[in-house]
């Protein structure tokens, strides 16, 4: 290979990697949150996130299955014991929204709910 190719290869290759990779830094990282679902709470109870700033809520249940349900933003997951269940959503509104759980988990399950607080 001389050398005027092997340039236009090493182009070629900063081109077709270079352009995924500035898309993924130009989008802001998504805020991060641990949520541990136990008998009848979650934990925490109220989650803060920002309007228009892509979130990720990293659930775990560490008794027994659990779902949550968001209804407001139509986003759900089930929590299953023993794995972390990732749910990734972009808030795109702002206000005071609740959340439950939505799979039966025994004599508390009725109350079991918190509040997504989305701030502008
Ligand atoms: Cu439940």
């Amino acid at each position: 290979m001389n050398a005027n190719r092997r340039a236009l290869m090493s182009a070629a290759t900063a081109l077709l990697l270079g352009r995924p990779m500035a898309r993924l830094l130009a989008q802001p990282k998504p805020a991060a949150i641990d949520v541990v679902a136990r008998k009848f709470v979650f934990i925490p109870g109220e989650i803060h996130v920002k309007k228009g700033q892509p979130v990720v809520l990293q659930f775990t249940a560490p008794e027994v299955p659990m779902g949550f349900n968001l209804p407001d933003f139509g986003v759900r997951t089930d929590i299953v014991p023993g794995k972390t269940s990732a749910l990734k959503f972009t808030p795109d509104k702002a206000g005071t929204f609740t959340f439950l759980c939505d799979v039966f988990c025994g004599s508390g399950h009725e109350d079991m709910n918190g509040v997504l607080i989305v701030s502008e």
